[in-house]
């Protein structure tokens, strides 16, 4: 595997990065997590867009412009022949001395990783998944606003944790109002009288690029959208259930805290928006390969 860090590729085995860089030391960094289907990688335009925004919420300055970067992606996925896959592009403050300030880091560093991702076993995708709500909440966007796609995750990573000791793979975590956010990696859509209905982006989620290109998919094929604030009893009561992420894709829910939902197997609307992504993936995307 070829890994690119400012500007040269490097073997996996000697791709490396400093002790100093902010990046590792205080989580002082950002990054996007994409994928590429049938040669192509989808929604590139929009992830760089993301990662500019981030960097710009962090007054991190990205060393490169967005077109340079949609190349660098395009061209690390070429050298691994990637055509399906999943890409991380890092961006972190780069080396400094120890101590918090971001003053004291010059270079930020780029790095690319290509590679593959399955976040759930391929069970889930067929018969939907277990998930629960757990106590650590969602951080405030007034704190670390949940848009901001960072090298930080712990905030997630204590979701994560307190779903896999109960036996969960995936938890959903609520905002300090109570209402539901979104998932350790993943947005929440559930379907309620017909209708989609998602988190509001202000509820603390990251503005989700599978979320967005659910919702269009979704609008085009006549179906009503919404986001407003969702509560526990408004999942519970859901007809369907199912989380949206570039590492995750699609992923029915069949049980939140115990209850049921629906009939207890994705349900119809969620199959039909599957198939519609996937249809979606072939066709759509920045081509790797002449
Ligand atoms: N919320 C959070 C907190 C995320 O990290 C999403 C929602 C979904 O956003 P997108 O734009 O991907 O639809 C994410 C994305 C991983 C992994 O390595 C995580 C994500 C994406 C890809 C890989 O676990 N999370």
């Amino acid at each position: 595997m070829k890994i690119y860090i400012d500007g040269k590729y490097y073997d996996e085995r000697t791709a490396k990065i400093s002790v100093f860089d902010h990046g590792l030391l205080y989580g002082d960094g950002i990054f996007e997590g994409i994928r590429a289907y049938h040669g192509r990688v989808f929604k590139l335009k929009e992830h760089i867009d993301r990662l500019f925004c981030s960097a710009k919420a962090i007054l991190l300055d990205i060393p490169m412009t967005a077109e340079a970067l949609m190349k660098a992606v395009v061209e690390t996925c070429r050298r691994n022949k990637l055509r399906d896959g999943y890409i991380r592009l890092v961006v972190t403050r780069g080396i400094g001395t120890l101590g918090l300030n971001p003053n004291r880091c010059k270079n930020p560093s780029v790095i690319i990783i290509a590679d593959k991702i399955q976040l759930y076993p391929p069970e889930f995708y067929q018969k939907g998944m277990e998930i629960i709500t757990v106590p650590t909440v969602r951080s405030l966007h007034s704190a670390l606003n949940p848009a901001i796609k960072s090298l930080n995750y712990l905030n997630n990573i204590l979701a994560k944790i307190e779903a896999n000791n109960a036996g969960c793979e995936e938890a959903i975590m609520l905002n300090a109002e109570g209402f539901v956010a979104e998932c350790t990696g993943d947005n929440l859509f559930i379907v309620k009288e017909g209708k989609l209905l998602t988190p509001p982006l202000s509820a603390g989620a990251l503005y989700g690029i599978t979320r967005k290109v659910v919702m269009e998919i979704a609008l085009a094929s006549g179906l009503e959208v919404g986001e407003p604030n969702l509560t526990r009893y408004d999942l519970f009561n859901a007809e369907e259930c199912f989380l949206t992420g570039t590492g995750a894709e699609l992923v029915p829910v069949v049980k939140i805290d115990g209850r049921l939902i629906g009939n207890g197997r994705p349900g119809p609307v969620t199959r039909r928006l599957v198939n519609q992504y996937h249809a979606l993936t072939k066709t759509s995307g920045e081509p790797i390969y002449d």
